[in-house]
């Protein structure tokens, strides 16, 4: 009789790999630790990250398209949604965290105390980071300027988009608010090239200048925009509510020796 033909087995197909959820643009730099991973790991979501490595120095590497800043960290979700700034980050991932632990702590001194310490330590890192774009001895492709102002103008555009979109008031216009008016001044003042010279821009945002014009009605605005300050102002005056405040924490005087820089050209 004839051996019946054994049908030959099927190789374990590999599944295909699942898609993940959230894809994160980042730059896996060595020896840095990213707040973003730690708290996408503390919140159970690392399998749910696709990786992708941004160098957003080198060459080639680039998502200003989808981030007009063209800043890492930047989380693009399945929809398409896109977050950046990592503290918007941060916060999402661990709001839809699958884990109960929180980082974020509620309403109450903990959450203010905390968000107290992520804006020290994310503005410490971001003068790191501007320290570095200065040194110039990393291949770098620009000067600060040059490298700065697209993001500005990339930035404006995408503002431009969002106030069609606007309702009622919240911190998001709020903080477009305070980074316009600073434009405004600060061009008003003189930039260096590339930035135009007495760059305006409303040119070709009518949407934004629209926002802009009704916003400033705001009796939030209106409360000190335009006007000079008025009350004690002095460095006396000044010291003397510093020591207030270290004399309420039980100290005395200063623990450390005020820094001699002038300041008049921040202004
Ligand atoms: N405020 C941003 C700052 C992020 C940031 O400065 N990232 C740097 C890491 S190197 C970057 O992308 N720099 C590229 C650039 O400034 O063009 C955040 O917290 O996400």
């Amino acid at each position: 009789m004839a051996k019946a033909k054994r049908k030959p087995a099927k190789a374990p197909q590999p599944k295909a790999p699942k898609k993940k959820s959230m894809k994160l643009f980042y730059s896996p730099i060595h020896g840095f630790i990213h707040k973003v991973l730690v708290v996408a790991h503390e919140a159970g979501l690392w399998d749910d990250i696709e990786f992708v490595p941004i160098y957003p120095m080198r060459d080639g590497y680039s998502v200003a398209a989808i981030n007009p800043l063209h800043k890492v960290p930047t989380l693009a979700l399945k929809d398409g949604t896109v977050l950046y700034g990592s503290q918007t980050i941060a916060e999402y991932l661990d709001t839809v965290g699958k884990t109960k632990k929180k980082l974020y702590p509620k309403n109450g001194p903990a959450r203010w105390d905390a968000l107290r310490r992520l804006a020290l330590a994310d503005t410490m890192f971001e003068v790191t980071v501007t320290m570095t774009l200065e040194k110039g001895e990393v291949p770098m492709r620009a000067s600060v300027f040059s490298w700065y102002w697209p993001k500005v103008e990339r930035a404006l555009d995408q503002m431009e988009k969002d106030a069609a979109k606007f309702k009622g008031f919240d911190i998001g216009q709020a903080s477009t608010l305070h980074a316009l008016s600073y434009l405004d001044r600060q061009c008003g003042r003189g930039l260096k090239p590339p930035v135009p010279e007495n760059y305006n821009w409303r040119k070709g945002r009518p949407k934004l200048t629209a926002w802009w014009n009704k916003a400033l009605k705001r009796p939030s605005v209106t409360s000190h925009f335009n006007k000079d300050f008025v009350g004690p102002d002095t460095p006396e005056f000044a010291a003397a509510q510093v020591a207030e405040v270290l004399a309420a924490q039980g100290k005395k005087g200063t623990s450390r020796t005020p820094q001699k820089v002038d300041y008049h050209y921040l202004g």
